[in-house]
């Protein structure tokens, strides 16, 4: 969420270096004298049906397309000719089924970017697809992306960004609200449900030189009265929440519950955000998981000189345990080219991490153990990878344990536990032992849990691992436990 005047490239810069600080503190275990449930537990915040299923979904791709890839920028200053727009073999199909095949369950797409060329025939200005000699001015682009994405069986999510640079009412208050809310409704409105509607922070100055103060509390409303199940993205929600920097990392920590007074609008900058975003709040009164948007390139638009510098699968690898690894989601943007087809690097990629992580998570060790927990109900549930069912440790305890034990020694080397957060995030802490030589030894352990906390450790063979809470917030509750061996 790049905001003027500091150039995109410095602002990621600046939040990886305090990214790793901040997550190095967080690494500290937190003790449990230390930290006292302030909300009383009947009243912790929970996720609504929207919230819970677009987290559980893990993977979304992102798209970034509009004139900026035919003038290899990456902020376009409104002046540019709609002509330029002519992605001569166009195909949102290839698009949605690299998705697919790398695993993503939805894609989102940059409807309008800050340059304010729309990607559909808006009635609200000439400044679209419509004055492009592409497919002749009669395409519309966001159709094509969402018939794409449903012929997929993918969600389908929209980037309409509200600083726009090319619109002669932007900075005049009630007439760009006036434009921006009817460009969202016709997108709202016509092209069927929406997973995910994506607002940027970015508030800049228009063509006139002013700076519009947008109409959040209108535009809210809009969405929910179009698109009742869509979950809103922004620095401060109000559904989910940018993770504070563009390196795709949570916090090691991360709570799915914030408090809202501290990043109280998009774009807001203080120097606790990013913290607060990475990190959210146990004692958050709000429900509003993390976001990490990232680029498969250096820049989120297409630009040809980077195409030897697309993220391997490796690297995909290691960005997936830092996001969805560390309760949060993975925002992958993938900007296609100027022929309107994602790079064969970037499919080469994708493709391989999907294929990387079929293989990793292919064979759960553990399957087939048996189940003793500290207390509570139904402790074989976190075995069970088809079934919705969770442990809970009994009412009114804050601490437990989970112990499986396996007819034979099995070798894992990755770890994946899940909290049941459908009432709530509580654990505080955890710590995964396996009985070697006689004893319990702590192989990885982590503050969070939340709704996936993935682990590599040391190569570790044993037929006993058990899972200790310290400290939860409410009962502890997991929804699954499961090890992994790479090799
Ligand atoms: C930022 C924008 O300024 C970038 O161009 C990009 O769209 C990124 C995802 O968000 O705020």
């Amino acid at each position: 969420m790049t905001r003027p005047p500091s150039p995109p490239s410095s602002r990621r810069g600046f939040l990886t270096a305090a990214g790793a600080a901040t997550a190095a503190l967080a690494a500290r275990p937190v003790a449990a004298s230390q930290r006292e449930p302030q909300a009383a537990a009947a009243t912790r915040p929970r996720p609504t049906a929207s919230q819970l299923a677009w987290q559980r979904d893990e993977l979304a791709l992102f798209v970034h397309f509009t004139v900026n890839t035919f003038t290899d920028k990456e902020w376009g200053d409104g002046t540019e000719s709609s002509r330029i727009f002519d992605p001569v073999r166009l195909d949102a199909r290839q698009w949605a089924s690299v998705a697919k095949r790398g695993g993503f369950r939805s894609l989102i797409l940059t409807a309008k970017h800050h340059d304010g060329f729309c990607l559909w025939p808006t009635r609200t200005t000439d400044h679209s697809v419509r004055s492009s000699p592409w497919r002749g001015g009669s395409g519309d682009l966001v159709r094509e992306f969402i018939d794409a994405c449903r012929a997929e069986g993918l969600g389908a999510g929209l980037y309409l960004s509200p600083w726009d640079r090319n619109a002669r009412s932007y900075g005049q208050g009630r007439a760009y609200d006036d434009f921006y809310l009817t460009q969202l409704e016709e997108l709202l409105g016509q092209y069927g449900p929406l997973v995910e509607v994506w607002f940027d922070g970015a508030n800049g100055e228009g063509p006139n030189g002013k700076r519009q103060a947008y109409d959040w509390p209108r535009i809210h409303a809009a969405v929910r009265r179009l698109q009742p199940k869509a979950v809103m993205f922004s620095d401060s929600g109000p559904d989910v929440r940018w993770i504070g920097n563009e390196a795709g990392e949570a916090g090691t920590t991360c709570w799915s519950s914030v408090d809202p007074e501290r990043v109280p609008r998009p774009g807001f900058d203080a120097p606790w955000v990013q913290s607060a975003l990475m990190q959210g709040d146990p004692d958050g009164t709000v429900w509003r998981p993390g976001e990490a948007d990232v680029s498969i390139r250096p820049g989120w638009f297409w630009h040809p000189d980077q195409d030897e510098r697309v993220r391997s699968a490796d690297n995909l690898m290691r960005l997936y345990f830092r996001s969805v690894g560390r309760n949060s989601k993975l925002l992958l943007n993938v900007p296609p080219t100027r022929d309107g087809l994602f790079h064969d690097r970037d499919v080469q990629a994708i493709e391989s991490f999907g294929a990387k992580r079929r293989a990793l998570f292919d064979r759960d060790v553990l399957a087939g153990g048996r189940v003793r927990a500290s207390g509570g109900s139904a402790p074989g549930a976190v075995l069970d990878a088809d079934s919705d069912n969770h442990w809970r440790a009994a009412d009114g305890t804050t601490s437990g344990w989970l112990e499986v034990e396996l007819p034979a020694p099995a070798t894992f080397d990755t770890l994946r536990l899940e909290e049941a957060i459908e009432a709530g995030q509580h654990i505080a802490n955890h710590r995964v032992e396996a009985w070697r030589e006689n004893r319990w030894q702590t192989v990885a352990w982590g503050t969070t849990i939340g709704n996936a906390r993935l682990h590599n450790c040391a190569p570790t063979t044993a037929s006993r691992i058990r899972v200790v809470m310290e400290f939860a917030y409410d009962a502890p509750a997991l929804r699954r436990i499961a090890a992994y061996h790479s090799g």
